[in-house]
């Protein structure tokens, strides 16, 4: 039996003040999301069970239990204490997927700072630019990213902390200090910082579609939305083996790969390894896993490797499946199925939403292609996006718009008020998305906003394209920009990466013209096709449109420090 039962039961009798008491938010007075993730585990009975599996590149492997990560979060809280953080502090945290990353964070909000999480791949200036923002008074490292830390610190004279986790002996200069999680003291109980459900606790910076990245502001209450979507729609039940593939510089490696899973009291298992097929399908084998939430991205990186490496390895113990960060095309759903005999389940949210908005929830009925629907407790629609009005028209294109309220919603761009305050229009807060709503309530993505494609006056959504797109055999991977055109505005540019054994060539355009001409309209086809040999993606997995798109139009490509280039 799943968590959530009946959906529809779930929507009619939701409350808040019943995901409150789910997770007991504010018993003795306690609202600290560090308690929520360790202490409170132990009181319940469950400190001994193993709160992180790590498995690093080299194969090593360590276990937590909840015990362990209270006490070890409570030594970090300590010597931040220690050097004269204060809560409200913000504290970066810059480092591989290695556990002194995921127990920091519960240290930082334990002593009543604000964590910020940066992806450890940034290079000096992404890195330099958010700590510059952020006003960010520590930062805490590994030897291997201290130089790229270095180097930004005469530009950051707020930054006068800096933490290295795996120092040793190792001489450090000025302002630094070692710090070793396993080597101090071993403390059970520490005083944790008194917070408000309304106090900031993490800062998660989010790539705008052009200038500055903005840094999003959550709050403590958070964990009420993060902890009851967990349970629904990941299901994490008691015995549970989660593996979330994402890094918590992305939102979803916080919400789903630290708060939610650990305010549930699971074992989460944490691989810090770059992608391969054999070695993602090794680590499912070896811990276990049985939920598992990724990416389309990583799902069409495993669909190009094809059926064969599943069957070199047991996957039998996966039993729910759960996508997120990118629109999931029908095609993976159903390879999915045929590779672990379960389907992905879609997920939609943002970093601003703090928690999954809409989703497909097990024992509900999966139209491949579809977003699904909006979590009990969440109101969203589409809205008209010139009157902000919702439509109730099924199968009408408009914007997905959610009506403010829920706990883990941002209160604010840091910084940027004014920025926060345009994200909301007639009573609702406006995704910036394009979406339809079927006449089952199943919500459709059409493409961000700024990615839609105005041909001749319709417009067309890059995903109904893309999807089509790989749906043809030779194709691994796609994106669809619009392109200037002097008769149409603009017509459809399609890139594409295909699956190994095929080769470019006229006869294949002309076919892959074809077959999108057929499946969708002639003016969804492509009228120019440009291979490539993968596309720019952010750290977080997403294809970067707006690059593909800027380039056509000879426009300002604007902030790129989320792009992966390695
Ligand atoms: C959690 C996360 C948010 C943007 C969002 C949308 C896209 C996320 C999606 C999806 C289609 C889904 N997105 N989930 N698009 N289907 N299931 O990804 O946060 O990094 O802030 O990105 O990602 O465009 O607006 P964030």
């Amino acid at each position: 039996m799943s968590n959530i039962g009946s959906y529809e039961t779930r929507h009619r009798t939701f409350s808040w003040k019943l995901a409150e008491g789910e997770l007991e938010y504010g018993k003795s007075g306690n609202y600290n999301i560090g308690y929520f993730c360790t202490d409170r585990i132990g009181e319940l009975g469950n400190g001994t069970r193993v709160g992180l599996i790590w498995e690093g590149f080299t194969g090593e492997v360590r276990r937590y239990t909840y015990d362990d990560l209270r006490i070890h979060s409570n030594a970090f809280a300590i010597m931040l204490r220690q050097l004269g953080l204060q809560p409200g502090d913000r504290i970066c945290i810059f480092m591989d997927r290695i556990p002194e990353l995921y127990i920091s964070f519960i240290g930082i909000l334990k002593m009543g700072g604000i964590a910020q999480p940066l992806f450890s791949a940034f290079g000096e200036e992404a890195l330099a630019m958010r700590l510059e923002d952020a006003e960010t008074k520590a930062i805490l490292t590994t030897r291997k990213h201290l130089g790229k830390v270095r180097r930004t610190r005469p530009s950051l004279p707020h930054l006068t902390r800096t933490i290295v986790v795996d120092a040793g002996d190792r001489p450090l200069e000025r302002g630094e200090i070692a710090f070793s999680m396993e080597k101090a003291q071993r403390v059970e109980n520490i005083e944790i910082a008194k917070v408000t459900p309304e106090t900031p606790s993490v800062l998660h910076y989010t790539s705008g579609t052009t200038g500055k990245p903005k840094g999003a502001l959550h709050v403590h209450s958070s964990i009420i939305a993060q902890h009851i979507t967990t349970k629904w729609v990941l299901d994490l039940q008691d015995d549970e083996i989660y593996w979330c593939t994402a890094d918590p510089g992305w939102v979803t490696g916080t919400s789903y790969g630290i708060i939610g899973p650990w305010a549930c009291g699971v074992t989460q298992a944490v691989l810090d390894a770059g992608f391969s097929a054999h070695k993602w399908y090794a680590f499912i084998e070896k811990h276990n896993v049985t939920v598992w939430y990724s990416a389309p991205t990583a799902i069409r990186l495993l669909m190009k490797e094809g059926l064969e490496p599943v069957g070199k390895h047991n996957l039998s113990s996966l039993r729910h499946l759960v996508s997120v960060g990118e629109p999931l095309n029908a095609e993976a759903v159903i390879w999915s199925e045929k590779a672990f005999g379960r389907p992905f389940h879609d997920s939609y949210w943002q970093t601003e939403t703090g928690s999954i908005m809409i989703s497909n929830y097990p024992g509900m009925k999966i139209k491949p292609g579809s977003m699904g629907k909006p979590f009990p407790g969440i109101t969203a629609a589409v809205v008209n996006p010139k009157t902000f009005e919702p439509i109730t028209t099924a199968g009408t294109v408009g914007l997905i718009a959610i009506k403010p309220g829920w706990p883990s919603m941002f209160r604010t761009y840091w910084n940027n008020q004014e920025t926060y305050e345009k994200k909301f229009k007639n009573g609702w807060y406006i995704s910036g998305d394009r979406s339809s709503v079927d006449a089952d309530g199943y919500f459709w993505f059409v493409g961000r906003d700024d990615d839609v494609i105005n041909t001749a006056g319709h417009l067309v959504g890059p995903f109904e394209i893309e999807s089509a797109l790989l749906e043809h055999p030779a194709v691994a991977e796609s994106a669809a920009v619009g392109k200037p055109d002097p008769i149409n505005m603009e017509v459809v540019k399609a890139f594409i990466a295909l699956k190994p054994g095929n080769q470019k060539s006229d006869d294949l355009t002309i076919d892959i013209m074809n077959f999108i001409r057929k499946k969708l309209s002639p003016l969804a086809m492509p009228q120019e096709v440009e291979y490539v040999d993968s596309l720019p993606k952010t750290r977080s997995g997403k294809i970067m449109r707006r690059l593909l798109r800027a380039k056509e139009w000879g426009e300002e490509i604007g902030d790129v420090s989320t792009l992966e280039n390695d």
